[in-house]
């Protein structure tokens, strides 16, 4: 409210100046006083030296206040691989424009002022000066050359597709949110048609004949490790959308019927990025949605929609991850039991493997097992530390390093046999390093022994 009603005396003030100044003018014409002229001239001539004086403050002071928020600056670096080069375009660009800025604002009220109408001074008729004229045509054309050749090299270096990725996902854009596709442990996305897309039963359209489907699963947030090239696969079903993850300079068309692509490297996990921003002042304040946090430690990367797509448009969001490897591989391993195939297609009228054994079902049962002994272990070694058992403590962790070899075998083997090797081989090394656990009670059964004597 205090900065409207100050707008408005601003303004009311520019109104009652000019006001004055038409007043003087028309008094002096009548008058033809050429004296007062002159001096009406160096009045208006002045405040338009004032007004560039502190129209430049303003926007230097607010260039430097908002530093914090510009992408590419401060916490809003680009937490990419190739983000940096677009942040080195913007920022090479607004120091271009920025300084062209400062030099026509200048140029234009301090010309006002030096070449005002003043007595004895005659302005010249100059219909046009060929030098001048190149030099301005020259020098803009030198600089977007300049400019422009490098947007193309940037976009060229990052729309290149090698085939090189190691993940490909997918993202498709609906009204109104964002339904995303794993591609699971195959790595490869399976094949889908819009004309098998059946509501509640098929979002997506996947062909169930289509093996590569088989392990795909749909989760609700896009979860990446960092470091590791990935393609997004961009598509729409309805209208335009637009796949915007900002904080990774990623920006695409998702078209209906014209699969678009992204590939980027991320390169801060969101860990990083929230310790980036604690230390921060505004970022130390209580979170909105949960006071009992600070806004650093519930911050996410997300994914919006960039494309007015319809009145649910603001609706289009999801939280994406950056992990580590270590982290992303415990996330597929929950996420494989989701595939849509399994929970919702398998074993049902249109399973067109109902009669046939998955070798991806054996495989969830081998990494179980494997998963089983794991648990283990790590809870016998918390245990150890906690019982202060040193010589424990040391043979678990050497086991565990073990452990994590085979869980990350049964965690991404496409063979079976190599599957059921590394669960066999957990068991074993479960066996060598675990207690035997105690299944007879032993006091009770002494009681009873007792008593048959
Ligand atoms: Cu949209």
């Amino acid at each position: 409210m205090e900065i409207l009603i100050g707008f408005l005396c601003a303004v009311l003030l520019a109104v009652f100046i000019v006001q004055i100044g038409k007043a003087r003018e028309l008094a002096s014409a009548v008058r033809n006083d050429k004296n007062e002229e002159y001096e009406i001239n160096k009045l208006q001539a002045g405040l338009g030296v004032v007004f560039m004086v502190l129209f430049l403050a303003v926007c230097l002071g607010s260039f430097v206040y908002y530093t914090q928020y510009i992408l590419g600056w401060g916490p809003n670096t680009a937490a990419s691989e190739h983000g940096t080069e677009v942040d080195y375009m913007f920022n090479l660009t607004l120091f271009f424009t920025g300084v062209v800025f400062l030099i026509t604002q200048f140029c234009l009220f301090w010309f006002a002022w030096k070449y005002r109408g003043r007595k004895g001074h005659k302005a010249i008729y100059w219909a046009h000066n060929e030098k001048l004229e190149m030099v301005w045509m020259i020098a803009p054309a030198i600089v977007l050359t300049f400019l422009v050749v490098g947007g193309l090299q940037a976009w060229n270096n990052i729309m290149i597709d090698k085939g090189d990725h190691d993940i490909e996902i997918e993202a498709t854009g609906y009204q109104f949110a964002w339904a995303l596709r794993y591609p699971g442990r195959d790595n490869q996305l399976g094949t889908k048609h819009f004309t098998l897309i059946k509501q509640g039963e098929n979002e997506l359209g996947q062909d169930w004949t289509d093996e590569k489907n088989i392990d795909d699963f749909l989760p609700d947030k896009i979860v990446l490790p960092v470091g590791k090239k990935v393609r997004v696969r961009i598509t729409s079903r309805d209208v335009l959308h637009n796949f915007y993850l900002p904080q990774f300079r990623v920006k695409m068309d998702a078209v209906p019927g014209m699969p678009t692509y992204f590939i980027f490297t991320p390169t801060v996990t969101t860990d990083s990025m929230r310790r980036r921003l604690s230390e921060l002042p505004e970022w130390q304040v209580p979170d909105k949605n949960d006071a009992s946090k600070k806004r650093w430690e519930t911050y996410d990367y997300e994914l919006a929609c960039a494309e007015l797509c319809g009145k649910g448009h603001f609706s289009m969001r999801r939280v994406v991850k950056i992990v580590t490897e270590e982290e992303y591989q415990a996330w597929l391993d929950e996420q494989e039991k989701n595939s849509f195939y399994l929970t919702n297609v398998r074993g049902k009228a249109n399973d067109p493997f109902a009669s046939k054994a998955l070798a991806i079902e054996d495989l969830l049962k081998q990494k179980d097992l494997v998963n089983t002994q794991v648990i283990a272990a790590q809870d016998a070694l918390a245990a150890a530390k906690k019982a202060n058992n040193a010589a424990e403590v040391t043979k678990l962790t050497t086991a565990l390093v073990e452990f994590a070899k085979l869980q990350l075998t049964a965690r991404t083997t496409l063979d079976v046999q190599a599957a059921t090797k590394a669960a066999a081989d957990a068991a074993t090394l479960a066996q060598q390093v675990l207690q035997p656990v105690v299944t007879t009670p032993a006091v009770d059964s002494v009681a009873t022994d007792s008593t048959v004597q």
